[in-house]
């Protein structure tokens, strides 16, 4: 994160660059919409920025992902703008995506870590996450640059559209800056979560819950446990249990709430009140200091207090070692899951 933002954000001016795009800003004031395409966790990143796009820079942003995308006759114009995301810049389906917009007109912008892969030599700009190499198959620290990425996108686009004034950008930028330390913070919850693991590690199921751009949060933290653990995992938004997910609920069921202190803290409450009422065992990331969810979860993991803008990246943290350390006690090799290609390039 801190690679990502390094030499791109002002925060004591208000000021974002980003030199990979700065073409294309007259562009940006012009277009009526984006579409974000990709794949598996960068598809979980684009739907984190939609939240942030939309409400920064108050453009309309659809995310799609790009296997579905490339195989359909989307409703294109000259006026869009498409942000492909792929941590290796080599995914076939993407890339497919990328080339049929083209084909409609869009201006493409890439978001990729890997320098100088097929996608950005295909785009028409974009922004590196510069997040080093992954060495592993699941993609972890790639995820938090990109939506670091895309956080400095929306900022940008607002600056540039003016729907963001100076001192919001002072203060939003100076959160911002201040994540890799609170992301430190996090990790320090090493050892809880570990504890936790062990609690879990037979399960077979289980449900990740949250909501606003805490969803696509849970969607990530799902997929993670599937891709390393092999335990099926479901994400859902917290409002949508109750039309479905809820008949799951029982006492072999985990279910983890990203239930940090936001503007939808009472709903979340209220969701974990209805797993408990069922007998579903509750692991909670909280924001640090939180008593009410303490009193109600089996167990509570708490991150450091950050703007609602910025909590995707600190809640990853706790999700990602949780799939971690129950794939670890289950003798499983979490550099190289089984079936799963570093990039899918077919
Ligand atoms: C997309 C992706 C990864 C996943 C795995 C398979 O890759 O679905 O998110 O962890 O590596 O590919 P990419 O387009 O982001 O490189």
């Amino acid at each position: 994160i801190r690679d990502c933002m390094r030499g791109r954000i002002y925060p004591e001016r208000g000021i974002v660059q980003l030199g990979g795009i700065k073409e294309y800003t007259e562009k940006l004031k012009n277009i009526d919409r984006i579409i974000i395409v990709a794949c598996g966790t960068s598809w979980h990143a684009g739907l984190v920025g939609e939240y942030l796009i939309e409400e920064y820079a108050r453009v309309p942003v659809e995310v799609e992902y790009a296997s579905e995308f490339r195989y359909r006759n989307p409703i294109i114009s000259e006026k869009d703008l498409v942000i492909a995301i792929s941590q290796s810049g080599e995914t076939a389906d993407t890339m497919a995506a990328i080339e049929l917009a083209k084909e409609k007109g869009a201006t493409i912008f890439g978001i990729c870590n890997v320098v100088g892969a097929s996608i950005p030599r295909i785009t028409h700009a974009g922004v590196y996450t510069h997040a080093g190499p992954e060495i592993g198959v699941a993609s972890t620290k790639a995820f938090t640059a990109q939506v670091t990425a895309l956080t400095l996108m929306a900022f940008y686009i607002a600056q540039q559209r003016g729907t963001i004034t100076q001192g919001k950008l002072i203060e939003y930028l100076t959160e911002l800056n201040e994540i890799p330390d609170l992301i430190e913070k996090a990790l320090q919850a090493n050892d809880q979560i570990k504890e936790i693991a062990a609690t879990y590690k037979d399960s077979n199921n289980c449900l990740f819950l949250g909501r606003g751009s805490s969803f696509p949060v849970a969607l990530e933290g799902a997929l993670k446990l599937k891709e390393i653990s092999y335990i099926h995992a479901e994400g859902y938004p917290a409002a949508e249990m109750k039309h479905g997910p809820i008949a799951l609920i029982d006492a072999e069921m985990p279910v983890v709430f990203i239930a940090t202190k936001n503007s939808s803290h009472e709903k979340v409450v209220s969701n974990i009140q209805e797993v408990k009422a069922r007998g579903g065992k509750v692991i909670a990331i909280v924001t640090e200091g939180d008593t009410i969810i303490k009193g109600m979860a089996e167990h509570v993991i708490e991150i450091p207090q950050t703007g609602e803008a910025f909590v995707p990246l600190l809640a990853t943290i706790p999700l990602q070692l949780l799939s971690y350390h129950i794939a670890v006690m289950r003798g499983c090799n979490v550099d190289q899951p089984r079936n799963l290609a570093k990039s899918v390039t077919v």
